[in-house]
This record gives structure tokens, sequence and C-alpha cells, in this order.
């Protein structure tokens, strides 16, 4: 059985977890893994992930990390429609994923790191307004693609939604300025009338 593991509060690990009940497949998750946990530096760990992060997902004896290859890969192996295969679909769909890991996770995760994870004495809030800022310049880009599409690479639910709907629910969730966005937060909203969502994504930050 496929292995997932890694802190359920990691966004990371939740799209995994997400897609995976999404797409009907089995799997053994090791929640107690990274974050306060630890275990993630162990050598035994670093000899499958080598960047000491979570996730780390293992299937029979394929070892893989990187969140949004990991639930491509599920989602070819699979057969998900979730990944639809025309060309030009599918760049999209891969451009917004690649887009959620280059442009919004650094920013959001500075912003979650000041403020759910550093005492006030001890934050940085220049830094953590820097990061809101341009955490939020994403968000609007985001924005004005729902304001054309139902969901993120068009207007059917896709893998595309998956690694951008824990941001989304960490950007509505913080307590930090927020320009009004309303296709976002209908899309958000959306989600969060699929189960899977609601199980792993809109869950206490930590
Ligand atoms: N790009 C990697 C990022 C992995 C990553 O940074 N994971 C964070 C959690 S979101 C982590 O492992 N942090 C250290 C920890 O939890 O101990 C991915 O998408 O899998």
């Amino acid at each position: 059985m496929l292995k997932i593991l890694g802190r359920a509060t990691s966004t990371n690990v939740q799209k995994v977890l997400w897609f995976c009940d999404e797409a009907g497949i089995a799997y053994a998750h090791d929640n107690g893994i990274g974050g306060a946990f630890g275990r993630n530096d162990t050598p035994e760990y670093l000899a499958m992930n080598p960047n000491g992060k979570v996730p780390t997902v293992i299937d029979g004896d394929f070892v893989m990390w990187e969140s949004n290859s990991v639930i491509r890969y599920l989602a070819r192996k699979h057969k998900s429609a979730l990944y639809p295969s025309e060309f030009e679909v599918r760049n999209m769909v891969e451009r917004w994923m690649d887009w959620e890991l280059s442009v919004v996770a650094p920013h959001q995760g500075t912003v979650l790191v000041g403020l759910v994870r550093t005492k006030p004495e001890d934050r940085d809030n220049a830094k953590i307004k820097t990061a809101g800022t341009a955490w939020a310049r994403g968000m609007t880009i985001l924005d004005e693609q729902l304001a054309k599409t139902g969901h993120v690479a068009g207007d059917d639910f896709t893998l595309a939604d998956i690694p951008l709907g824990p941001i989304a629910h960490r950007f509505f969730s913080l307590d930090i300025e927020r320009p009004d966005l309303p296709n976002l937060r209908r899309w958000y909203e959306t989600l969060s009338g699929r189960p899977a969502f609601d199980k792993w994504c809109v869950i206490e930050m930590a």
C-alpha cells in the first residue's frame, strides 16, 4: 500500500492526502514526522528524502518527494480524470501547480511561520508584512483567473486546484490584511463543500 510520511499540518502533505481521497487511492499515513514530531532529520529519513522535508511518499520500492510531482505521478498511475491529457489543458494545470510552489508558497510560508510559530515578541513584523503583500499580490492574480473560470485551470476541478486549496485556506484564516477577492472567495467556498478538502485542509494551523 502507498505510504505517506509527514504531518498533516503541512500544506504539502495535505495535497497528497486530499488527492488520494479524491482519487480513491488507499494509503497508510504516518502523521508523526516533521515539525514538532521531528524524525525527518534521521539518517534513515534523509536517505529517502535528502531535503529532510515532508512529505515523502513510498509506492512499493519507489520513493518520492516534492508534493506536486507526487500528485502528478499518482494521477498518471491511477489514470485520474483530474489530470486532463489534452496538451493545452494539461499545460494550464501544470502552470498553476508550478506557480503555487514558486510564487505563492514561499510568501505564505513566511507569514505562517511569523504569525503562528513565532511568539509576538520575537516576530520580524517588517518581514511578515513584506511577505503578506507579495502573497496577496499572488492571490490577486489567482482571483483574476477565477473571474474567468470556475476552477483554477478551467471550469472543471483538476489537479491544479489541489496545491492552491490549502494555501487559500490559510489566506482566509490568518489574521492578515487581505484585498477583497470575491472570485477567490467563491472558489474557496466551492472547495469547502468537498469532504476530503474539509477533512485534510480545513484544520487548525500549526
Ligand atoms: N517543495 C516541497 C516542500 C516541502 C516542505 O518544505 N515541507 C515543509 C512542510 S510544508 C517541511 O518539511 N518543513 C519541515 C518540517 O515540517 O519539519 C514539496 O512540495 O514537497
